[in-house]
């Protein structure tokens, strides 16, 4: 049911009696989600409980209160939906004192006395070292699937991709292999006896920064997802090929969200769009964002270690970008004001207001926002990090594959090509006001940000 190309082994244990546990953490959703559909099967040839656990670590990556809040409204709803399946869910709180989510999953794995152990891929260094820790201490048998890409990462591709012509043949040749329906999950026998989770006490106890507020335009969760994708393939896929790039014309799929915490699954949205009735320009121009732009993220995060860090850069653009390290800037803005959205430029002004105020960025002003960080800040490197931590700090799906390759894509050159070289971009990929004017009502843009 689950390809073996899906499927690590993450230590040498031998298979033994006792629970599995799902240790739930890139895939927090229920339905079409292959890690769960495999530990089930586990369960089912063990006949042993199913538990879900799900290790809340007390800070992730500059997360604030405005990205926990939306994950564990999400995670509320999952232990719901599980409890409908007879399935257990836990919440583990991890602090640094105690070791760490990897120490603590180890930790109740024994006391459960589990008898494998099932975990859900990312190819992020946090969810690595995490693992790496837990695998050091599991007595059970520990596997890694990867139940977030459609084509597995790791199957796709052994190397890290150039660009997306590269990588985009290796996606489409194993794409009908993976890009299969799911069973729904089953309901278990019997229900494992385990105190439900007090959410407002796992709300209350966490300690992240509460100065950045939980948005209030997107709803958290699995089902939340399935409306939202739904209202986008009946009111907005058929206009996407054409307003995608266009920020005043909310032509988007907003999905990025529901996508980075796992509430949704990628191959659903694929086998939804494709069975749509939009016209195949759209659908096409769709799944070119969601299959191989998304999954060339997790490549990019996978095979390049720096993938966080400007040294990770392409050498090309590297190169360019230090010989034009000491060229004079237009305006030069400290982090703060780029926070604070105090710079010269309202166009850029508005999208770091968005930013704020929603948690996201039009795709489209996402590059222009982070290009022109490039600009006013006194290095590369600098602009590189500034624009992760906004990006980080504020976005609702931040901290992901997408945001690293994003940010090198546009300051770096990331899977994009030298470009005619100019001052302070050196071979980067340039962008300005009045290319976007080109495009689109910059006016109309910016009053929308004065509102929100
Ligand atoms: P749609 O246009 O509806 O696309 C559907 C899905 O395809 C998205 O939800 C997303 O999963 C995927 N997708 C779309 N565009 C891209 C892209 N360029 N690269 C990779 N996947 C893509 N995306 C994030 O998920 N998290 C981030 O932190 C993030 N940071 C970015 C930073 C910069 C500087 C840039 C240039 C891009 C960044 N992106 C990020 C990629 C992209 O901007 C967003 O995924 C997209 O705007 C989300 O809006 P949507 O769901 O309406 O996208
Ligand atoms: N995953 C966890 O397993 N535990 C956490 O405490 C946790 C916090 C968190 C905060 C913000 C955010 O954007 C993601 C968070 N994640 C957490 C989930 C996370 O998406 C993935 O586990 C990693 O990104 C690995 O890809």
């Amino acid at each position: 049911m689950i390809d073996p190309r899906c499927i690590s082994r993450l230590n040498e244990a031998e298979e033994k009696e006792g629970p599995v546990i799902y240790w739930m953490s890139r895939d927090q959703r229920v339905q079409h989600n292959r890690a769960l559909l495999f530990a089930r099967m586990k369960a089912t040839a063990l006949h042993q409980p199913l538990i879900v656990v799900f290790t809340l670590a007390t800070s992730f990556i500059g997360a604030t209160f405005r990205q926990y809040h939306f994950m564990l409204e999400g995670l509320r709803e999952t232990e719901n939906l599980l409890g409908e399946l007879n399935i257990g869910f836990v919440l583990l709180q991890c602090s640094p004192e105690m070791g760490g989510p990897g120490m603590e999953l180890a930790r109740y794995a024994s006391s459960a006395g589990a008898g494998c152990v099932v975990t859900d891929y990312s190819p992020l260094r946090i969810s690595q070292q995490w693992k790496r820790e837990a695998a050091a201490l599991l007595k059970a048998p520990f596997y890694e699937v990867d139940a977030h890409n459609i084509v597995p990462c790791l199957a796709a591709s052994g190397k890290q991709e150039y660009a997306a012509r590269t990588f985009r043949p290796k996606i489409n040749r194993l794409l009908g292999e993976f890009l299969l329906s799911q069973p729904p999950i089953e309901a278990m026998p019997q229900a494992p006896e385990l105190p439900p989770v007090n959410w407002t006490e796992v709300i209350g106890n966490l300690s992240v920064d509460r100065t950045v507020a939980p948005v209030t335009w997107l709803k958290p969760g699995e089902r939340a997802a399935e409306e939202h994708l739904n209202l986008f393939i009946k009111n907005k896929l058929a206009g996407y090929a054409d307003l995608r790039n266009n920020p005043t014309a909310d032509a988007t799929s907003l999905l990025s969200t529901y996508l980075h915490f796992g509430q949704l699954s990628a191959g659903q949205v694929a086998l939804e769009v494709q069975s749509s009735q939009a016209p195949e320009e759209s659908k096409a121009a769709f799944l070119e964002e969601l299959i191989v732009r998304r999954e060339l993220s997790d490549n990019y995060c996978a095979y390049q270690k720096r993938y966080d860090a400007y040294e990770g850069v392409p050498g090309w653009a590297h190169t360019s970008l230090e010989k034009h390290a000491l060229d004079p800037r237009d305006a030069i803005y400290t982090p703060l004001e780029f926070e604070t959205a105090a710079t010269h430029d309202r166009l850029w002004n508005a999208a770091q207001k968005e930013l704020l105020n929603t948690g996201k960025i039009h795709g489209y002003m996402r590059m222009y926002w982070a290009k022109k960080i490039l600009e006013w800040s006194p290095s590369p490197r600098e602009a590189f990090e500034t624009a992760l931590w906004l990006n980080d700090r504020y976005a609702l799906d931040g901290r992901d594959p997408n945001g690293y390759a994003g940010v090198a894509w546009s300051i770096g050159g990331l899977h994009d090509r030298p470009w005619f070289e100019r001052p302070v971009y050196g071979k980067i990929r340039y962008m300005n006001a009045s290319g976007c004017q080109r495009k689109f009502d910059v006016e109309r843009y910016i009053a929308r940000q004065e509102t929100v």
